[in-house]
């Protein structure tokens, strides 16, 4: 077995964990940092949008998208246009899709909750929807109608009043037909042609055009990251999304094409995407670096998978599956599949991951489309504490309480008494003040 030292270049290296500890954890563990140089422009541009509205955000417009748009919208007509055109075999499983992830989120509403506490008192906590709500799709090679109808599909069952999505347009002011397809399949309630940080403080702050939204969601480049995590405290966001990430762990029984073809799956998203391996058995390590070098120049995407892979790819050889979980664990991983024979006996050694797909034939493309849950997830580690996009962002409690006077009448005087504790004569005396009317 070929072993290779942290620093090789090669597509997917083998490591093995004991002898590399402390250079993997460096290399395998990732974290969020912004460029400075991103920062001053994300500001720049979230200041001139809150202080010039719409003529800031369509001379940016034009700026980074090369068009002076006459409309931000796209017209309801142009919507219907792109559903009918498109191709009935796309718009068929974008639907079943959409039936699925809308299934799946429905089991995430939650419920309002009342209860008699001690004397009778009523207390209680009332859930309702976000009003409205933005969703972002980016442009160009990014522009997933698979992440509009996971984006669409919380807020709808959330029962978000109004869902609004926009999307940067071409040179010649037009969007995808693709996503207007899935736009229309999702019942998005108007789209707008705008992107970047622009249209984030855009909808972050609203304009005269542009409406203020209580949550921005879905992901971006680097300046809509940046721009989301500025304008949270104005609005709220999901996450900040990272590169795509995966991690297999497979044991001896593992089909090493499969793990291939995920690793290069993931790998071909972004050639930032991380791809890792790990397994306890060498010959599976050996047979899946040699299955990647068959079939990486086939692959359409080769240049991406290959930089990705180079950058952020490895094969982690580990003593045993455990050791695997725990690896696993480090990283925290979006998304993490268990090519393994009994993958259920492991999954309750697995404390960090976005999703789990359970054995050889749960590959994450399934996840990626059509089974149900979101495929929003936590990147960079931050699986440790965060979780998918579901219904619960497009959420809020609200706390009821309700005393009667008798009820008051129980517990006031003590309450005064804390206040006094605090020196906070106003709160004794309006406690105090309806005492002196029982
Ligand atoms: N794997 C991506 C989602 C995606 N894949 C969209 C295909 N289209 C991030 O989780
Ligand atoms: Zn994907």
């Amino acid at each position: 077995m070929i072993l290779k030292t942290i620093n090789s270049r090669e597509v997917l290296p083998i490591y093995r964990f004991a002898e590399e500890r402390p250079a993997l954890k460096k290399q395998l563990t990732r974290s969020v940092a912004f460029d400075p140089a991103v920062q001053s422009a994300v500001d720049e541009i979230l200041q001139r949008v809150l202080h010039h509205g719409d003529s800031a955000v369509l001379d940016y417009t034009e700026q980074f998208q090369g068009v002076r748009l006459s409309e931000m919208k796209v017209s309801p007509d142009a919507i219907e246009e792109a559903y009918r055109q498109a191709d009935p075999g796309f718009v068929t499983v974008l639907r079943e899709a959409y039936s699925n992830i809308l299934r799946f989120h429905e089991h995430e509403v939650e419920k309002s909750f009342f209860y008699e506490s001690e004397g009778g008192v009523l207390l209680g906590q009332r859930v309702t929807a976000m009003q409205k709500a933005l969703l972002y799709v980016p442009g160009g090679k990014a522009s997933y109608p698979s992440s509009l109808l996971m984006n669409a599909a919380p807020a709808k069952v959330a029962g978000v009043k109004e869902i609004f999505m926009t999307t940067p347009c071409d040179p010649s002011g037009e969007v995808s037909p693709h996503i207007l397809a899935a736009a229309a399949v999702a019942g998005i309630d108007s789209v707008y042609k705008l992107g970047g940080a622009q249209a984030v403080a855009a909808f972050a702050y609203g304009t005269e055009t542009v409406p203020k939204v209580d949550i921005i969601t879905g992901p971006g480049n680097k300046y809509v990251a940046l721009a989301k995590k500025q304008v949270f405290g104005h609005v709220a966001i999901d996450s900040i999304a990272g590169p795509s990430e995966v991690v297999v762990i497979a044991d001896a029984s593992a089909n090493p094409e499969f793990i291939v073809l995920d690793l290069f799956a993931q790998a071909e998203h972004d050639p930032d995407a991380s791809a890792v391996l790990i397994t306890p058995s060498e010959a599976l390590a050996e047979a899946v670096r040699r299955c990647a070098e068959e079939r990486l120049p086939s692959m359409l995407r080769k240049d991406i998978i290959a930089s990705a892979l180079k950058e952020n790819g490895a094969i982690v050889v580990v003593d045993s599956l455990e050791e695997a979980c725990t690896v696993s664990d480090m990283i925290a991983p979006e998304h993490l599949e268990l090519h393994v024979e009994h993958p259920w006996d492991i999954l309750p050694l697995i404390h960090h991951a976005g999703a789990i797909f359970m054995g050889g034939y749960s590959c994450e493309t399934i996840g990626d489309y059509y089974a149900g849950p979101n495929h929003t997830l936590p990147t960079n580690g931050t699986a440790r504490f965060f979780s998918p996009l579901s219904v619960r962002d497009f959420i809020k409690h609200t706390s009821i309480i309700a005393y009667s006077k008798q009820q008051l009448l129980g517990c006031g005087e003590k309450i005064a008494a804390f206040a006094d504790h605090e020196g906070l004569q106003a709160h004794a005396e309006a406690v105090r003040a309806r005492l002196r009317t029982l």
